[in-house]
């Protein structure tokens, strides 16, 4: 049933929000039984790139020769270096340098995040390590000693990391205790409960299987509604100088 020209999906200078109604999936290069949603790339203003990859059982995905950050969603899949063998299941995450062979194969049906980004190197620190991880063994810190507020960083707290992964938890009625406006950007993908996200000068309900980017400086500011906890996982660019 069409929709008559109706989505919550709005692409603005500054943000967007990228409702499940709009996607469009297409293979990237290389992808073999996949197929990946888009959300953000340089072409709609952002300094990284991130989708959503949908793979078979078999499925692949293609290579990159930038930093890769996968989250997964759903499924399993086997991720192999020329070093490590790891199998990633629902909140594992892994993180791969520049230039790190791998491969990552879906052992059944799989849906992981994946974020994408060139390397801004910091002479004073060397390159980071890959990295596997699952968010159960991350440590939950408060977010400005709310409770109700809850963060896990996946990635470590190291300047040798260009970017940041976290993961948010709000229990209902929990919100951001101020607007940021702040000069890194954002990818964010609803992963569960939802409620009202401030973006700019707008307000827009949202649900999990959302994904927002924010700009820099674009004003942000989110609040839980519902039942149950609302939960996002978000990228910031992170720990690099804005003017190099
Ligand atoms: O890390 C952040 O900037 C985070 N608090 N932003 C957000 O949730 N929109
Ligand atoms: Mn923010």
């Amino acid at each position: 049933m069409h929709n008559l020209g109706q989505t919550r999906s709005t692409n603005q200078r500054d943000h967007l929000l990228h409702t499940p109604d709009t996607f469009v999936r297409a293979a990237l290069p290389g992808m073999e039984l996949a197929t990946a949603v888009v959300h953000i790339s340089p072409a709609g203003g952002a300094a990284f790139m991130q989708y959503t990859a949908e793979l078979e059982p078999g499925g692949k995905l293609g290579p990159t020769s930038n930093q890769r950050f996968i989250y997964t969603l759903a499924g399993a899949a086997d991720l192999a270096t020329d070093t490590t063998f790891q199998t990633l299941t629902p909140g594992a995450y892994a993180y791969l340098p520049e230039d790190t062979a791998h491969t990552l194969t879906a052992q059944q049906t799989t849906r992981l995040a994946v974020i994408e980004k060139p390397y801004d190197t910091l002479t004073s620190v060397s390159a980071p390590e890959p990295l596997v991880g699952h968010e159960h063994k991350t440590l939950s810190v408060p977010l400005n000693d709310d409770p109700d507020l809850q963060v896990r960083s996946l990635i470590p707290n190291s300047l040798s990391f260009d970017f940041a992964v976290n993961t948010m938890i709000y229990q209902p009625g929990a919100a951001l205790s101020m607007v940021e406006v702040h000069v890194m950007e954002h990818g964010l993908l609803m992963l569960e409960g939802g409620g009202i996200y401030r973006l700019g000068d707008s307000w827009y309900p949202v649900t999990a299987g959302d994904f927002i980017w924010m700009g820099p400086f674009c004003p942000q500011w989110f609040g839980a509604l519902g039942k149950r906890p609302a939960k996002y996982l978000i990228y910031k660019d992170w720990n690099r100088h804005p003017l190099v």
